[in-house]
């Protein structure tokens, strides 16, 4: 009979944290923990959206005596425009990525260090985008296509190409409310603009435009970035890892890969695979490289290579305070620059490689498309001799770590659902068993959990108590990002975590041979979520405000994640989230995003600080939506 394994509860990582903590005051070295004791009581009025500091007149705070700031802005203004310009602050980091990647596209040939992984991919999304294949060397091909994509940030007329995939309902939608996005740089830009010192003041207008900015990225920045990412590096299967600072190695030469931007870590991974460089280890005195990846590098390079995961964001410090970290080697998004200082109490090596995340304390070695495998083998050469530094008396890798089993697009989920009933019905395949599924009980309905850890909550806690409330009620899980890796860390990527479902959820497991959550990748993978949804719409024949499903952050931070929301919500799913949007201070902004939103795309936020009463709204949600489809 199948046995109950062995979960990590959030208590073995809090004692985990505990003993690393001593290690840091053994080092002198500070954390997260003490800055944010010093950071508290934090400010009440950045926390509530109502400081304003735009334009040198400022800053202006409202407060009982001074409900306008000095041009006359109101709450309602100051709140709306700090919102907007977190989003898109998020929208042109995440394109940005996307960006970047682009050009990688753009640059690959048969005898550089990148080629193309999944032709099959590009030659699809050539015929979406109307680039010519016929009798085209593929590299001819991947350059236009890249082109094509590039122009989608500047082009002077017509809305984004990936429009086109939405339901037909959004499309007309998003046209009659203005918000489908133009250039990803355009409405990048408009924001800034409209937010500039003497322009909207208008709340509900300002929030338009978020989830037009926040639309850019997730049907824009966000959507070309894993579409060339799949190309480049190829689209992500199933494999299995590990994960938690347990997978570090007492006797190997620890290199972490952290960040989002895969194009470099992929060659740190390849490099570090040689024979010249294992022998060289080998001549350390290492028994071999290991290779671990944190944040969303992690989920890039552990879905194609099943690389092992050391950890997500509130645990970057922690992988240094074991001591046995050779290099940190670091792309863009999520890298706390206390890592230089952390570092140099250890014998670490602090790389940054992008001129986009400059970081004081690190070695900086900028990446180039052209040399990238040849300075990723001179990274791994210098991690290497590092081997030699560490010290022994600060080591202590905690021994938790967990099986996971990762790599989710939608390309694997359709698969793994028609291999069950042979229900192909074109060339995407379809989603039929999990709707009917759905449909009859079996499933409840379905939860996308995104977003980052927060110390504003205990780390994990939410993500893992709200995941495990959900199996237990029988609603699927789709993953990313952090949250993915919260439940990497707690065992519940791991097949065995059936255990801890209903009947219904563990029976489709047992069915389908997969886990009860799926770990669908890194943040920019948030849009296979929107197409996952998009084309269950389709298959079904309901619209997607209909749907069993929606989205929770329960620990989100980043302004990334506020551009997510916003585009979580344009597509039309509620968003449930952990932590309050910075907007408290402005009536009308808190009626906007929650019950606003939803009178204009069907969708809006549901704001709960407490992770049990957060996930009994989601269950509700779910059935309440159940309930109006008549199942
Ligand atoms: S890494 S944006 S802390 S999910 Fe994507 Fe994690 Fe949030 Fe960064």
């Amino acid at each position: 009979m199948e046995q109950l394994k062995d979960f990590t509860t959030i208590e073995q990582m809090e004692a985990d944290t505990a003993k690393l903590k001593e290690m840091a005051c053994a080092a002198c070295a500070e954390t997260w923990e003490d800055r944010k004791v010093n950071q508290t009581p934090q400010c009440k009025f950045g926390e509530e959206g109502i400081c304003c500091k735009i334009c040198s007149m400022g800053p202006c705070r409202i407060t009982p005596k001074a409900s306008r700031g000095i041009c006359g802005a109101d709450a309602h203004a100051i709140a709306g425009r700090n919102y907007l310009r977190m989003a898109a602050a998020g929208s042109a980091a995440h394109s940005d990525h996307g960006r970047e990647i682009a050009h990688v596209l753009h640059k690959t040939s048969p005898d550089g260090s990148y080629h193309i992984r999944d032709e099959g991919k590009l030659l699809r999304l050539a015929a979406e985008w109307g680039v010519a294949t016929e009798g085209r060397d593929i590299y001819d091909v991947a350059h236009e296509v890249a082109e094509v994509g590039l122009m989608e940030y500047g082009k002077p007329f017509g809305t984004l190409r990936f429009l086109s995939r939405a339901t037909d309902e959004r499309k007309q939608l998003w046209e009659e409310l203005e918000i489908a996005p133009r250039a990803i740089d355009r409405e990048v830009a408009t924001s800034m603009h409209m937010t500039h010192m003497g322009n909207t003041a208008d709340a509900d207008a300002l929030v338009r435009q978020s989830l037009r900015v926040g639309m850019a990225d997730g049907w824009g920045g966000s959507m070309m970035g894993t579409e060339f990412t799949d190309i480049l590096f190829g689209t992500p299967t199933v494999r299995a890892t590990e994960s938690n600072l347990g997978v570090l190695e007492k006797e190997m030469v620890n290199i972490i890969v952290h960040g989002h931007d895969p194009a470099f870590s992929e060659m740190v991974v390849v490099a570090a695979e040689t024979k010249e460089m294992i022998d060289y280890a080998r001549s350390k005195g290492a028994k071999g490289i290991n290779i671990a990846g944190l944040c969303c590098t992690a989920n890039e390079v552990t879905m194609r290579h099943g690389v092992r995961m050391a950890g997500n964001f509130l645990q970057q410090e922690n992988a240094l305070l074991t001591g046995a970290v050779e290099m940190i080697c670091v792309d863009v998004q999520c890298i706390f620059p206390a890592l230089g200082p952390l570092a140099e109490c250890f014998h670490t090596k602090f790389v940054t490689t992008s001129p986009v995340a400059r970081i004081p304390g690190s070695i900086y070695v900028k990446f180039e498309t052209e040399t990238a495998m040849a300075q990723a083998t001179e990274i791994v050469r210098m991690a290497i001799d590092n081997y030699e530094n560490r010290d022994q008396s600060k080591i202590f890798i905690p021994e938790s770590k967990q099986g996971a089993v990762v790599g989710y697009p939608c390309e694997q989920i359709i698969k793994e659902l028609d291999g069950v009933t042979n229900s192909h019905v074109d060339e995407r395949g379809s989603y039929m068993p999990a709707i009917d599924a759905i449909k009859s009980g079996v499933l409840r309905g379905a939860v996308a959990m995104v977003g980052c850890n927060n110390p504003k909550v205990r780390p994990d806690y939410s993500h893992i108590e709200i995941m495990k409330e959900l199996l237990r009620n029988d609603i699927l899980i789709v993953a990313t990002g952090c949250s993915a890796q919260a439940a990497a860390k707690a065992g519940l990527l791991s097949k065995e975590a059936k255990f801890l479902c209903g009947a219904g959820l563990r029976r489709v497991c047992e069915l389908v041979g997969i886990p009860p959550v799926l770990h669908m990748g890194a943040c920019v993978d948030i849009s296979r979520m929107m197409l996952l949804v998009t084309d269950i719409a389709k298959d079904w024949g309901v619209k997607v405000t209909d749907l069993p499903i929606v989205g929770c952050a329960p620990e989100w931070m980043s302004e990334k994640a506020v551009a997510i929301a916003n585009y979580v919500v344009a597509t039309g799913i509620d968003t449930y989230l952990g932590i309050e949007p910075q907007v408290k201070g402005s009536s009308q902004m808190m009626e906007l995003i929650t019950e606003g939103t939803r009178k204009l795309t069907g969708a809006g936020y549901v704001i709960n600080k407490d992770p049990h009463e957060l996930v009994t709204a989601i269950i509700a949600g779910v059935e309440a939506k159940r309930a109006a489809l008549g199942i």
